[in-house]
């Protein structure tokens, strides 16, 4: 999609430090990482929010979480713990309207998240 910078990173026209890659989805290093593990994993496909996701979309939203267990294990953070956040519009802080999901971890995380 036009003007989406995640869009534009899966395209190459923006750099990014990629980690993993595959015909639906792509993983890299979050530009302002709020912990010392911090991953974006996003679909290809462009989805705005988690809310865009359709009966269609199952597979590739299994995809993406099996993805963030992967990193998970090969960054070492699996047996530590991690958290997995979906931002979804403007209460949760969501600034990047293409569905992303965050791979935090590396150290201790509150609870409930501010
Ligand atoms: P959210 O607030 O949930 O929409 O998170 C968006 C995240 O995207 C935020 O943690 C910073 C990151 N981000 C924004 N622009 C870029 C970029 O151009 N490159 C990378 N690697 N990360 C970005």
């Amino acid at each position: 999609m036009e003007d989406c910078i995640f869009c534009k990173i899966v395209s190459g026209e923006i750099p990014a430090k990629k980690l993993y890659e595959d015909d639906k989805a792509i993983a890299f290093e979050d530009l302002n990482p709020k912990a010392p593990v911090h991953i974006l994993i996003i679909p290809k496909k462009h989805l705005a929010t988690s809310l865009e996701a359709k009966e269609e979309d199952k597979g590739l939203m299994g995809h993406l979480f099996l993805t963030a267990n992967k990193l998970a294990q090969e960054k070492g953070i699996d047996r530590s713990g991690f958290r997995l956040v979906v931002n979804c519009n403007e209460d949760a802080g969501q600034s990047v309207f293409h569905l992303h999901f965050h791979l935090m971890g590396g150290r201790f995380m509150a609870w409930p998240p501010g």
